[in-house]
């Protein structure tokens, strides 16, 4: 048995995986949720008090497994001081302080994208690192959230590198921290730990070794991927939707640095090359604002009519904490379409915006990779939104595969199995959608704002 932490940026869960026959299966022993919180005095901060809580109740439940992993969202970090202890919160990534830092730092290190292979996206744990006082940074050490967990539990220090990939800082050729990044922005060299490979042991906690897993859990998610087919795409939608191929190596060309595409590094050596979109956030946070149960409101989306508006779910009025319905609406009246008349239209518009931009994404990925898509699996919580499933494809062309839901949970279980010696596969999809509508009305869809 295995434990697998894994921790999104909506609700966190431990999961207790057995292999059997090869195949795993997974049973939920605790959930919580995890999102960010404004402080008094402002800015947005992670309870990481509360997650490491509830992560060691759920520990508790889970007796003792062979081992534990631990995954999460990317990017962000605590600050470890001389003594071992965390200094200060552990901020969102949805913080505005970054607002501004990636265009100063382009100006010192025009070559960024060359070394790391990284989107540009302004939460990056390197832009958030230089809004750090430089006091901050001296005499501390940086752990990436699952670092940071696993250091509570074992008391050892480390950074994973696929998590690590997503930081900025992480040179993508060699998989190494970049010298030159490190030296050209001043950063102390104290600052970073060494690098864990997916599957090392790390510790111990009770009786149980901690593995480092492929600690991102867009890393875990692609891990379990049951990819139809070495040309098949993958959407993992959750918060975000990671939208991408896998790739033996990274393309750091100048069309995939416009493209805004990433590199980041998955497990055995390979690339993650997807680009983030916005994702299921925008559904959330409606959902948080009209504090409404999601199933009643999914099937009446599926009756409304088609395109009653569209938007870029990428539009940066989107990306903060707040009142979404509200800024849909203003976006609606920006360029000129009629708001969404009611909640049922207001989801429609979300999934038929979200899948458009799933189409568009894959396009570029399948340029930018050089091969057609033959399927595109749709992994995380958002496979379990059929809509949406349904609707990628109508606007993509290609079929979805989907599932596995917990795609972040059984990836990190596979990776312990294999530290175990536990052959183990990813169970295969539950649902396949074939595109049934013509694409010409998505594209006059995506028109109206100019996409
Ligand atoms: P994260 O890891 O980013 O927290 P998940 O992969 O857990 O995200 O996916 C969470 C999302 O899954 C929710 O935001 C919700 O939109 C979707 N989801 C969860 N349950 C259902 C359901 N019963 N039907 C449709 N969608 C669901
Ligand atoms: C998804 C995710 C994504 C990152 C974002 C910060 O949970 O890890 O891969 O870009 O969160």
């Amino acid at each position: 048995m295995f434990a697998a932490v894994d921790l999104g940026a909506s609700s966190g869960r431990v999961m207790l995986g057995t292999v059997d026959g090869g195949e795993i299966s997974l049973t939920e022993l605790t959930r919580f949720a995890t999102g960010p919180r404004e402080r008094p005095g402002g800015g947005l901060r992670w309870d990481v008090g509360q997650i490491r809580d509830s992560v060691l109740a759920g520990l508790r439940l889970a007796g003792t497994p062979v081992s534990i992993g631990i995954d999460s969202w990317a990017v962000d970090y605590g600050l470890l001081d001389s003594t071992g202890t965390l200094d200060g919160d552990v901020r969102c990534y949805r913080d505005p302080r970054v607002d501004g830092v990636a265009e100063r730092v382009s100006a010192v290190l025009p070559e960024l994208y060359a070394i790391t292979g990284i989107q540009h996206l302004p939460f990056n744990t390197i832009y958030q690192l230089m809004t750090e006082p430089p006091e901050r940074l001296a005499g501390h050490t940086m752990l990436l959230l699952p670092d940071l967990i696993g250091y509570w539990l074992t008391g050892t220090i480390g950074a994973e590198v696929t998590n690590a990939s997503t930081t900025g800082l992480l040179d993508a050729t060699t998989r190494k921290w970049s010298p030159a990044i490190v030296s050209r922005l001043g950063f102390p060299e104290s600052l970073l730990p060494a690098l864990r490979q997916p599957g090392e042991h790390v510790g111990t906690f009770e009786s149980s070794s901690v593995v480092s897993v492929a600690s991102h859990d867009t890393a875990s998610a692609v891990a379990a991927v049951p990819f139809a087919s070495p040309r098949s795409a993958y959407i993992s939608c959750g918060t975000w939707s990671l939208v991408g191929v896998q790739l033996d190596a990274p393309v750091l060309t100048p069309d995939a640095r416009a493209a805004n595409f990433t590199n980041e590094s998955g497990v055995d050596g390979s690339v993650r090359f997807l680009r983030n979109t916005m994702g299921l956030w925008l559904l959330n946070e409606c959902l948080r604002v009209w504090d409404v149960p999601l199933p009643p409101l999914l099937a009446a989306a599926t009756r409304a009519p088609a395109f009653a508006a569209v938007v870029d779910p990428d539009d940066p009025s989107f990306f903060a904490p707040g009142d979404m319905p509200a800024r849909i609406a203003a976006y609606c009246a920006r360029t000129g379409q009629p708001e969404p008349p009611t909640r049922a239209a207001m989801v429609r518009t979300i999934l038929e915006s979200l899948a458009l931009a799933h189409a568009r994404t894959l396009r570029t990925a399948a340029r930018l990779a050089g091969h057609d898509i033959d399927f595109i699996h749709l992994v995380g919580g958002g496979a379990r939104n059929s809509l949406l499933c349904q609707l990628t494809a109508d606007a993509s062309g290609i079929a979805v595969l989907a599932g596995p839901v917990e795609a972040s949970a059984l990836g990190n279980v596979l990776v312990q199995a294999r530290a175990a010696g536990v052959h183990a596969s990813p169970p295969p999809a539950f649902a396949s959608y074939q595109p049934c509508r013509s694409r010409t009305s998505w594209q006059s869809a995506a028109d109206r704002i100019g996409l």
